[in-house]
């Protein structure tokens, strides 16, 4: 990765190289973190962050359920946030705010450990390669399911939850592919290791609805809007995994990855990604004009 200058740790911003924890972080052995992961763009109007105020809300939330209480208010994060990118002076960047369990008990009862807070920025070009999001990428279905309902919270965007990526993803590269869709443990398709997944089939657009145990995006509830305000109808309903081979089109949808079109899952070939490109055109057109319906300028 590239490394910027600063991060800001617990309310205080220190260099990057001293940004350290120790080995006993309660993190570490236990999973006990919850992240995000937002985009900085280099906008016509300057550095702009696409849905602050999203993400910012889901960290609250997600941190709720795993009864991580932070000492700052949702502003004052978004702040943090904002001071951040410009203290670094990076006009575009990817920013990572992070809530962890520290130092100070062992033991599965987490409640008495200290509860601390970090946002790092670094320069992320692209997530997949970088013919990706021209060209489209190759994906395999894997082998590993999503975590069943109830046992896992796959609406919190916790550290641990991604155990279960990281699975899915290294059988995936090791296989030959860029990346694997999961599905849930009916058989149904869920989503990416890391981005949400939507199928356009016959001009309408197909994504898996939140119960089929997917991390509730914030650019799948992007494309969602943009999808219907270009007059396509969009379904959130359950997809069978022999859908995605007969599907014209399909694309994966998150911060990191933004819009990636798919043209090979299975080894099945995908037509060409007509649609997929009109909603990629419109996501970097609303960056790029800076909507204030989306975008915080820094
Ligand atoms: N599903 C998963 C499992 C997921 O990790 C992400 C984001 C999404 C869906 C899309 O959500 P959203 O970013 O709100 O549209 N994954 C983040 C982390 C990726 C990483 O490798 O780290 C991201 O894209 O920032």
């Amino acid at each position: 990765m590239k490394k910027s200058e600063k991060i800001w740790m617990d309310g205080k911003f220190v260099k990057w190289g001293d940004a350290k924890v120790h080995v006993m972080t309660y993190a570490l052995h236990y999973g006990a973190s919850i992240f995000e992961g937002i985009r900085c763009y280099n906008t016509k109007k300057g550095s702009a962050v696409f849905r602050l105020e999203e993400h910012v809300k889901r960290f609250f939330e997600s941190s709720k359920i795993y009864r991580m209480e932070l000492n700052y208010t949702k502003k004052e994060i978004k702040e943090a946030i904002l001071d951040t990118v410009r203290k670094n002076g990076l006009k575009s960047c990817y920013i990572r705010p992070l809530v962890f369990r520290g130092y100070g008990e062992m033991g599965v009862n987490p409640l008495n450990t200290p509860v601390h807070v970090m946002i790092a920025v670094w320069e992320w070009e692209s997530y997949l390669g970088d013919e990706a999001l021209e060209k489209g990428i190759k994906v395999k279905t894997s082998s590993w399911n999503r975590m069943a309902p109830n046992t896992f919270p796959f609406l919190a965007k916790a550290g641990g939850n991604y155990l279960n990526s990281q699975l899915a993803k290294m059988e995936a590269v090791l296989d030959g592919y860029d990346e694997a869709v999961m599905l849930d443990i009916d058989g149904y398709v869920a989503e990416g290791s890391g981005e949400n997944i939507f199928l356009v089939k016959d001009g309408v657009f197909y994504t898996p609805p939140v119960y089929n145990t997917i991390l509730q995006g914030i650019t799948r509830d992007f494309v969602i809007k943009i999808a219907k305000e270009m007059g396509y109808p969009v379904k959130e309903e359950r997809i069978p995994r022999e859908m995605l081979y007969i599907s014209d089109e399909i694309f994966f949808a998150g911060t990191a990855a933004e819009i990636t079109p798919i043209r090979e899952i299975d080894h099945y070939e995908l037509g060409e990604h007509k649609i997929t490109k009109e909603i990629q055109n419109k996501f970097f057109e609303t960056i790029d004009k800076c909507d204030p319906k989306y975008m915080t300028i820094v």
